[in-house]
């Protein structure tokens, strides 16, 4: 075929003529191709329009080319219409795999490509997918990863595999305890107590289990064993109890096997994983018997919860509980009291914590010349948000009160702030015919006196 016959001829029955983007690519092309002993070869994908252009692979992507790749003296443009590229493939070393610019009404070999690529993945109810790949062309993967509190199981990635397929199991999601880690041991096999000894040893405790995810989770992630597994319940006082959170099991959360518990001196309890019969259920069993080990790592690590909180695990999870002061649910923020401003006649100095006017802030009151403050002289926000006090005013300091007018005279006087305090001041007169000894004016100073004596009216003599 022609170069033009030959693309159409890709086009129509793959997807394109081959675009080459790299050595590797190249050398890889030809130990795809077969051998030819001679000429004609391989038309590939790259093309010129007029003898000054450059040369462009078909598509628009691709912009590879090398100088290596050119056969010795070529490209020569040998006829001035040399604008199609062929490919040698054959048994001579210095010219296999490399390039020779040919006039494109040669007849050649097509060669072609197609896009291999797997109908868009299953996602999981429940959970989320990250492609490496928007078109999933072959050898491209998705992860699966599953919303707060579910479970993966089955494998986490799956991969476009060049049958069109996922390669992979399927993954799902199912409800459970996310924030566990959970660890087996079989070998060797442990009566109950040393079971949950080894668990307190390397890990938090014996699995407790909390739902029917958890069920599901260790059913299907622990391997078959003979004799099946322990997990972290026994009896204590005659009531089935929880070891790690030394509750009692409560009837909704029972999981027994048909017929089970069924002995008064079994006092451990093991689960059936993957067995024929009550498959993940459960069976009261004498403790000194040796089975599987199941354990569990607690849920609070390092950094759980911030440091304004306090990780508490939960069966099968953690919550993090603020520190006084600090609101739910990430504890981060910090509660506040209600803004406050400085008194009247006075200042105020605050000494902020996280944020101003917040738990841990404080302030502190002073007042004017002239003026008392009336309660206590620093607030504190308190964890609850309110303020330690209400906030302190600034009153005026009170002089001695001045009940009566100097005996035979008269008294008048203003009062600024309030009564006889400071601003306060009071002109002093006599009545007819006596005389006024001392000031005819006094005032209430700062300092709360009186600035001069009263004075007296005399007799005139
Ligand atoms: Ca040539
Ligand atoms: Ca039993």
């Amino acid at each position: 075929m022609n170069w033009t016959d030959a693309r159409a001829w890709c086009q129509n029955v793959y997807t394109d003529m081959v675009v080459i983007q790299s050595q590797v690519e190249n050398d890889y092309l030809v130990s795809l191709l077969p051998n030819k002993t001679q000429a004609p070869y391989y038309w590939i994908g790259i093309t010129k329009i007029h003898k000054n252009d450059n040369w462009t692979w078909v598509g628009d992507n691709s912009t590879w080319i090398s100088d290596q790749v050119w056969a010795y003296n070529e490209p020569n443009n040998n006829h001035s219409n040399e604008f199609c590229v062929e490919l040698y493939v054959n048994n001579d070393v210095k010219k296999r795999g490399k390039w020779n610019d040919e006039k494109c009404s040669s007849q050649k070999y097509p060669v072609c490509y197609q896009v291999v690529g797997c109908p868009p993945p299953f996602r999981p109810l429940y959970g989320h997918l990250n492609c490496s790949d928007q078109r999933y062309a072959f050898n491209s993967t998705c992860r699966v990863g599953c919303s707060s509190g579910f479970l993966l199981l089955r494998s986490a990635e799956v991969t476009c595999s060049s049958d069109g397929n996922w390669h992979g199991l399927r993954p799902i999601c199912i409800r459970g305890a996310h924030a566990w880690t959970y660890h087996y041991s079989i070998n060797p096999l442990r009566s109950w107590n040393s079971a949950q000894k080894w668990c307190q040893q390397h890990y938090t405790d014996m699995v407790a289990i909390q739902n029917q995810g958890e069920i599901t989770y260790l059913n299907w992630m622990l391997p078959f064993n003979p004799s099946y597994y322990w997990i972290g319940i026994r009896k204590v006082a005659g009531v089935w109890t929880w070891v790690g959170t030394n509750r009692s099991l409560m009837p909704e959360a029972e999981n027994w096997a048909v017929g089970e518990p069924n002995n008064a001196y079994e006092d451990c309890v093991e689960m059936y994983i993957k067995r024929d019969k009550d498959m993940a259920k459960w069976n009261d069993a004498t403790c000194r018997k040796k089975k599987g080990t199941v354990c569990y790592t607690a849920s609070c690590l390092e950094g759980s919860c911030g440091i304004h909180a306090d990780c508490v695990e939960t069966i099968g999870n953690f919550t993090c509980k603020c520190h006084p002061g600090f609101l739910s649910p990430s504890c981060e923020e910090v509660i506040a009291c209600a803004p406050i401003s400085p008194p009247a006649m006075g200042n105020m100095t605050c000494v902020n914590s996280l944020a101003p006017f917040s738990f841990g802030s404080s302030c502190s009151f002073n007042c004017l010349e002239g003026y008392t403050l009336a309660s206590n002289s620093t607030l504190a926000c308190l964890a609850s948000g309110q303020w330690s006090q209400p906030s302190p005013t600034c009153t005026a300091r009170s002089c001695p009160l001045l009940a009566d007018a100097p005996h035979h005279g008269w008294m008048n006087c203003s009062h600024p702030y309030s009564s006889f305090s400071y601003g306060s001041h009071c002109d002093l007169g006599c009545s007819e015919g006596f005389w006024l000894r001392g000031t005819s004016g006094i005032a209430c100073n700062t300092s709360g006196d009186w600035s001069r004596e009263m004075p007296t009216c005399q007799g005139k003599v």
